[in-house]
């Protein structure tokens, strides 16, 4: 596989600083070497960033960086269009801002290709809050309401020529979930597999099901792992830690299940910040997380086994 890493150092979309170095921190923990030793050949692009920018008014005032976050949107989206089409996409962030470019890109490139688009959102939040909704004001937590066309974003966000269907958006690792989130996304066709559901089911059997709908109809599959989606004992490079995640076993399943599909066509690896990490364990661990998607294996397997 021909894979593109671009590095986006985004950190407007979140409260705390740091996210930025989030590229840097991949490439020293060895993001590229660990793929080119699973053969597959790699070009990295480089970081990509946006021009200054001016004040944009809206009329919630807790919205922070709304100008910067928009101007990332139109840029990201063209670039992961393009480079989409040069191979498969590892958008390094970067807080989870990002997303809300990365994945309207894919999408178009998918519609062109006359395949749907799929998403799976391996976080601990649903990012679903409008313009109008977030409280908080960070614009990491809008980012999937944004791509399936949720209301409230005309006017400001570019608008979206390819809206991701929410039927096809999977959420797994979810546990928290904010008021005016969740009454929106109950009113949507998303998915949403918390944490006490993969604790009664196994996250594979929901992987599975999943999996086997991107298949029946031949879609593209769009990977977004955020930090936070791990549990902080083992990933605490993260501004918005969340008791009870995804254990390490759990997270190299998920990885290991998506390989074995041969679906997945894009990767988000967001809201690391090297400014809280522990001797670089968390980077190091990503790099090993998106080493499992892209085949490495403990042991041969006979059959491909998702
Ligand atoms: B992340 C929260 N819902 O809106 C908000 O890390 C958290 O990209 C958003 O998932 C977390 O501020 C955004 C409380
Ligand atoms: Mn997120
Ligand atoms: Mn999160
Ligand atoms: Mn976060």
């Amino acid at each position: 596989m021909h894979c593109r890493l671009i590095g986006i150092p985004l950190q407007d979309g979140a409260s705390r600083l740091g996210c930025e170095m989030g590229p840097s921190a991949l490439r020293v923990a060895g993001i590229r070497t660990a793929l080119e030793e699973l053969g597959h050949d790699v070009t990295d692009i480089g970081n990509v960033v946006i021009d200054d920018v001016s004040d944009m008014r809206h009329p919630n005032p807790a919205l922070r960086n709304l100008a910067q976050i928009v101007a990332w949107t139109k840029l990201l989206t063209e670039v992961a269009y393009r480079e989409s089409g040069n191979g498969m996409p590892i958008f390094m962030g970067g807080d989870h801002a990002l997303s809300a470019g990365t994945v309207p890109g894919v999408a178009r490139r998918a519609a062109e290709q006359g395949r749907p688009l799929f998403v799976l959102w391996l976080d601990a939040h649903t990012d679903f809050h409008s313009l109008d909704s977030t409280t908080s004001g960070n614009l990491h937590g809008l980012p999937v309401a944004y791509y399936t066309g949720r209301a409230g974003f005309d006017g400001y966000f570019p608008p979206l020529t390819h809206k991701v269907d929410p039927a096809n958006v999977c959420m797994i690792g979810i546990r928290s979930v904010d008021t005016a989130e969740r009454e929106a996304i109950r009113q949507t066709g998303v998915t949403v597999h918390d944490m006490r559901t993969i604790d009664e089911h196994g996250v594979a059997v929901l992987l599975r099901r999943f999996l086997e709908q991107v298949e029946a109809v031949n879609g593209l599959l769009h990977v977004s792992l955020d930090v936070d989606f791990l549990d902080p004992a083992i990933a605490p490079a993260v501004g918005t830690t969340v008791p009870g995640g995804a254990t390490f076993r759990e997270a190299h399943l998920v990885m290991e299940m998506l390989h074995d599909s041969g679906l997945v066509s894009s990767l988000d690896l967001v809201e690391l910040n090297p400014f809280l990490d522990e001797r670089g364990r968390t980077a190091t661990l990503l790099v090993d997380l998106t080493a499992s998607l892209m085949g490495r294996t403990v042991m041969d397997r006979p059959t491909r086994s998702f």
